[in-house]
């Protein structure tokens, strides 16, 4: 293991102290260190989607003919695609920006599902895009020295460069600014409320990360009617869609979505397709908690936006905020009936029971139930 700070000391050494991406709960540990030093030694940009976080790094080059670091889980990596090769490529504007690719579903090792393909395909993904990596050692000397080889590559290439990064690789870091939650209802406490006071004929399509897993231990808990979820365990930011589109297929049954506000936020446009397509049929939960709570809490942009007003702003029939628990008990029988498609953000607070499981039915098991009963 290495220490966040040493290897920090020799990016910036190599005047890498430029940062922005998508957290990877891979290397949570470095992901503390960037939000801890973040206007102190270095910057940390928080991005909405690891593509953006690519165009960042090459703004930030263009304005300053200095390399951007791009952090990433590497299910992340498929949405860069488009901006290595059409913007970052030497065969268009040719920015060189340094890859940090955290290694979910290496081949080998046990990881869930939905990382098993990008696992297995990420080296080969870098070799068809033309991007040089290196698998990090966790040896400083090995470290110095290929990042002292990486900017010369930059130098010469002006390419983009890809740092795989394993599990563990990182020693523990202590946060030494405070970190303070404005709210005391947790996520699994707002989805236990709600879903007990539903009609139970509702179909739920929840997001990726822990939201996914406390439904599905909620729904073990019960009455195990799974068939009645889509439990969107990949394909981060996209439930809002998905539940859209089920939504506007079966207008007689609710579809209610529960997203976390990273993923809202990943995938923001899709806000202007549910406010045009506007089924009554949809409700819109984000449970906002500030951060990517399920890769180790880092911040999100959500305390700087506010999304009742986008939501109106796209069409949604109706928009609201709920602060607290006594709040949330009064608004469901509401909520469930409104006619929508409407928005509720509820303010969580940052918590998950440790002991929190997987899913233990795969996938396809469970796409298949949801088909039978949606079909039939
Ligand atoms: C494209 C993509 N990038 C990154 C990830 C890694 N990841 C999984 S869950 C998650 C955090 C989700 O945050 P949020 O939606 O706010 O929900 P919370 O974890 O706070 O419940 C991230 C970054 C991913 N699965 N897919």
């Amino acid at each position: 293991m290495i220490s966040c700070q040493d290897f920090f000391d020799i990016l910036n050494k190599y005047d890498l102290s430029f940062f922005t991406g998508i957290p990877d709960s891979t290397f949570k540990e470095w992901m503390k260190f960037l939000v801890d030093k973040d206007e102190v030694v270095l910057k940390n940009l928080i991005a909405c989607n690891e593509c953006e976080a690519v165009a960042l790094a090459a703004g930030y080059h263009l304005a300053t003919n200095k390399v951007g670091v791009v952090y990433m889980q590497n299910s992340g990596l498929g949405k860069t695609v488009n901006p290595l090769t059409s913007l970052c490529d030497p065969d268009v504007f040719s920015i060189p920006v340094l890859l940090m690719i955290g290694w979910r579903g290496e081949p080998g090792k046990v990881d869930a599902p939905q990382h098993k393909k990008m696992g297995k395909i990420t080296l080969p993904l870098l070799e068809t895009l033309q991007i040089p990596y290196w698998i990090m050692e966790p040896d400083l000397k090995s470290i110095e020295k290929k990042t002292k080889a990486v900017i010369d590559y930059f130098k010469t290439k002006k390419s983009p460069y890809a740092f795989i990064v394993r599990k563990n690789l990182f020693q523990e870091y202590n946060l030494e600014k405070k970190e303070k939650d404005d709210y005391s209802l947790s996520r699994e406490e707002a989805i236990s409320i709600i879903m007990q006071n539903l009609n139970n004929d509702e179909i739920i399509v929840s997001s990726t990360g822990y939201v996914s897993r406390e439904v599905f231990e909620f729904r073990n808990s019960r009455k195990k009617d799974h068939y009645k979820s889509f439990y969107n365990i990949g394909s981060m930011g996209c439930a809002s869609s998905i539940g859209l589109s089920i939504a506007l297929q079966k207008p007689n049954t609710r579809v209610i979505v529960f997203d976390g506000d990273g993923a809202a936020i990943m995938q923001m446009g899709a806000f202007t397709t549910i406010g045009k397509y506007s089924p009554p049929n949809y409700i819109h939960i984000i449970f906002d908690n500030n951060a990517h709570e399920s890769t180790g809490g880092q911040p999100t942009n959500s305390d700087k936006i506010d999304f009742v007003r986008i939501a109106l702003a796209c069409s949604y029939n109706s928009a609201r905020i709920i602060k607290n628990k006594s709040d949330l008990i009064k608004a469901v029988p509401e909520i469930k009936e409104q006619k929508g498609p409407s928005l509720v953000v509820i303010k969580i607070e940052k918590k998950t029971r440790p002991d929190l499981k997987r899913p233990e039915k795969t996938p396809k098991d469970l796409k298949n139930d949801l088909m039978k009963y949606l079909n039939n």
